[in-house]
């Protein structure tokens, strides 16, 4: 894959709607539009997934621009790759900084599956044509906006809702919401809100019927997790402690988890979470497609990624509209009937909106090889 031109477009975005987590309320984004170019003109495009505060994980967009410049633009390049997957071992040098390595090996996979003008869904080896969608809610500042958000989107056909809940805003309004929506497929995400203290207060959570309950505990927790899923009967599913195929298998050995929110940034590139999702189908475990509030670039790679046989649980690749008054690519990303469409023209399958992107673009870097 002769890479002869790699633009970091650096883009401010502003979605519709605060979104709250118990970590904080994210509605600025910044990101990087990463393109890689070969001398035919072909253009490959990744998405970088940090957001400015380190407080998902420890990575931020200036730790990904500095990881991209200083390190990983001058790995890749240093000498040629025939395949996307020799990326993550060439990056293995370099410690975790998972988002910003997923960034620029995103790129490089879809320059290559443009290049074989074959699908990136394709090249991955999926085989879902089309693919099941679910949407995650932020805290809502009272139970009957949560009410209404939820019939919103089951209105909408997304099948399955997620649920962010923090201590203080969990069994009451999930009680309420399960009240009203019996047979709605509910999860809950606690991104690291509790601890094993609140194991009794976590354990009503089995009454409400949820299809499973993300990260409760630390987010480098394997260890309390397993305990705590030796405790209750609600599926627990890993996100934030997952980010390697080694502490999937760890986590997997442990009885830590039932389901593995797999997303790319978080473990390093697709080919890692390639390798996660064929180990999960392997011991039984379910997995789905996280998301990080992605803008069009990003979403289409959880959506290629998310075609392989085992993202059996809708993921979270909501709409564009949702999210953004414009998004970067055309046609936006677009849910109906609760499934995606996986796009079949060559790579991600969606194109660039160079218009929309330049709008949003407050900076840009260029290297030529
Ligand atoms: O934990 O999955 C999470 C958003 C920001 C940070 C972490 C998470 C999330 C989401 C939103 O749940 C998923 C999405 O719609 O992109
Ligand atoms: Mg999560």
């Amino acid at each position: 894959i002769p890479i002869q031109k790699i633009t970091l477009h650096k883009l401010r975005m502003r979605m519709k709607n605060p979104f709250q987590t118990s970590f904080g309320t994210l509605q600025n984004k910044e990101l990087f539009i990463i393109e890689t170019e070969d001398a035919e003109g072909n253009r490959g495009y990744g998405e970088s997934v940090a957001f400015t505060e380190p407080w998902y994980t420890e990575e931020t967009v200036a730790t990904t621009e500095h990881m991209l410049i200083d390190f990983l633009i001058p790995l890749l390049t240093e000498k040629p790759i025939d395949h996307p997957r020799e990326v993550t071992e060439r990056f293995a040098v370099i410690r975790r900084n998972n988002m910003a390595k997923a960034s620029i090996e995103g790129a490089v996979w879809d320059l290559y599956a443009k290049r074989k003008n074959i699908s990136l869904s394709e090249a991955l080896g999926g085989s879902q044509e089309t693919i099941d969608v679910g949407i995650s809610l932020g805290i809502a500042p009272t139970t009957d906006e949560l009410l209404d958000r939820v019939q919103e989107k089951l209105d909408a056909g997304y099948k399955r809702i997620k649920l962010k809940i923090k201590p203080g805003f969990d069994i009451d309004p999930l009680t309420e919401v399960r009240r009203e929506f019996p047979d709605a497929q509910l999860m809950v995400d606690a991104n690291s809100a509790y601890t094993l203290e609140d194991m009794a207060h976590l354990k009503q959570l089995d009454t409400l019927d949820l299809m499973m309950i993300e990260q409760p505990l630390g987010h480098d927790d394997i260890v309390d997790h397993a305990m705590l899923q030796q405790a209750i009967e609600t599926p627990i599913c890993l996100d934030e402690s997952i980010n390697s195929f080694e502490d999937a298998r760890k986590a997997i050995e442990l009885g830590s988890c039932q389901v593995v929110n797999i997303k790319i940034g978080r473990v390093g590139g697709l080919t890692e979470a390639k390798r996660i999702h064929d180990y999960c189908a392997e011991k039984g475990i379910a997995v789905w497609c996280g998301g990080m509030l992605e803008a069009g670039v990003g979403r289409a790679h959880n959506i290629a990624l998310t075609s392989l046989p085992n993202f059996t649980v809708p993921g979270d690749t909501a709409a564009s509209a949702l999210y953004w008054e414009q998004d970067i690519i055309t046609p936006e990303v677009t849910v109906q009937n609760g499934e995606i469409t996986v796009p079949t023209g060559a790579g991600i399958g969606f194109d660039i909106d160079y218009e929309a992107m330049e709008k949003f673009t407050i900076d840009q870097k260029v290297f030529e090889f």
